[in-house]
């Protein structure tokens, strides 16, 4: 099938999925009817791409991470999606380190339930199709852990998923790593990324990089507003203290909902590449 028409198919299931306003119901003061989401970007991947055996090694997901094939017998092809957050989202979040705003929280909580009935209806619409398909983050095996790295690496342990989304996206041309660890895509940082694997060939996107940091500047903005002071220009982001924070300290405070993404707003990557060099290329 040909990207442009999978794109396209792709929009209208994005247009006619309920949840991307915050209900009623849900909403925290002031967040009724709040949209969380802009329209999504699409990359895809061939499920036999060889990226995907070098994701298995220590320092890049390691041994947990289970390959297309693994999670679905007969893979083809790897759909990969960004969905930026909306203006409204973005700017609520913007100053006071210490507190993250309503609309963050609703994005980062009410946000992945809609991005997970999202990615079943794009799942339900292949199989339609006579396709098969497989959804890894909502798929009984995901797990993630802490997996040791190499005796004597610096960061000592990732915490890792079994079906890392920005690793994938990056496989599948959608953006690069930057030092925050977050994927900056062509509409930046601030966002979330969700994904597919199905037995259709679909034609695999270039990806316009060769580094894994290729979209960040490492200007440090994002360390400057760091919470945590999990982020430092010399030694990249810690996940331990970013996690102590986002898992423990917001929790607490924000119960049931939690998180926290300053080092995702008011800096450079938020809504677009920074770097000059790849943002010139792709206008
Ligand atoms: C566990 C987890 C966390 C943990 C640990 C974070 C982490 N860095 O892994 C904690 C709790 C700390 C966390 C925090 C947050 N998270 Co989180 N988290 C995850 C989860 C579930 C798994 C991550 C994972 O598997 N990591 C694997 C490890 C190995 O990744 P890594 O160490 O960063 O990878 C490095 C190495 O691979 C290295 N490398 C070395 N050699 C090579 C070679 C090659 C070829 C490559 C490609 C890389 C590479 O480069 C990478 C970058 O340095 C994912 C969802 C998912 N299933 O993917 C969301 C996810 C990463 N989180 C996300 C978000 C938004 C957040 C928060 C902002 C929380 C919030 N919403 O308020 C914060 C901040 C994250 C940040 N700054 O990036 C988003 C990221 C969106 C984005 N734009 O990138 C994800 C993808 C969820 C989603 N569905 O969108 N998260
Ligand atoms: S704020 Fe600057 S250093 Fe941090 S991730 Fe964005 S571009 Fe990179
Ligand atoms: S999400 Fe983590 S790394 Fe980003 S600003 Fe918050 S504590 Fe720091």
């Amino acid at each position: 099938m040909e990207k442009q028409l999978l794109v396209d198919e792709l929009l209208k299931l994005w247009k006619n999925c309920a949840g991307n306003a915050v209900s009623a119901d849900d909403a925290l003061p002031g967040c009724e009817g709040l949209i969380m989401y802009e329209e999504p970007i699409f990359g895809v991947s061939s499920a036999q791409d060889p990226i995907y055996v070098t994701f298995q090694q220590p320092e890049v997901v390691g041994p947990n991470f289970m390959l297309p094939e693994e999670w679905l017998p007969g893979a083809r092809s790897v759909v990969s999606f960004f969905l930026p957050f909306t203006e409204r989202v973005r700017r609520s979040n913007v100053g006071n380190p210490e507190e993250t705003s309503p609309e963050w929280l609703h994005a980062r909580i009410e946000g992945q339930n809609f991005l997970d009935d999202y990615t079943r209806a794009i799942a339900d619409w292949f199989r339609a199709r006579g396709a098969q398909a497989c959804v890894p983050s909502i798929d009984d095996r995901f797990a993630v852990k802490p997996t040791p790295l190499p005796e004597g690496h610096p960061k000592g342990v990732h915490i890792a998923s079994n079906w890392s989304e920005r690793h994938v996206a990056y496989a599948s041309g959608l953006g690069t790593f930057c030092l925050s660890r977050g994927l900056i895509s062509v509409k930046g940082v601030a966002g979330r990324y969700g994904s597919v694997i199905v037995t259709e060939d679909i034609p695999a996107d270039e990806r316009p990089y060769t580094g894994i940091y290729d979209y960040c500047i490492m200007c440090g903005a994002c360390a400057r507003y760091c919470p945590a002071g999990a982020i430092t220009v010399e030694g990249g982001k810690n996940q331990i203290l970013c996690r102590q924070w986002v898992s423990g300290v917001t929790r607490r405070r924000y119960d049931p909902r939690y998180g926290c993404g300053k080092c995702q707003v008011g800096v450079p990557c938020e809504h677009q590449i920074p770097n000059p060099k790849f943002s010139k290329s792709l206008s």
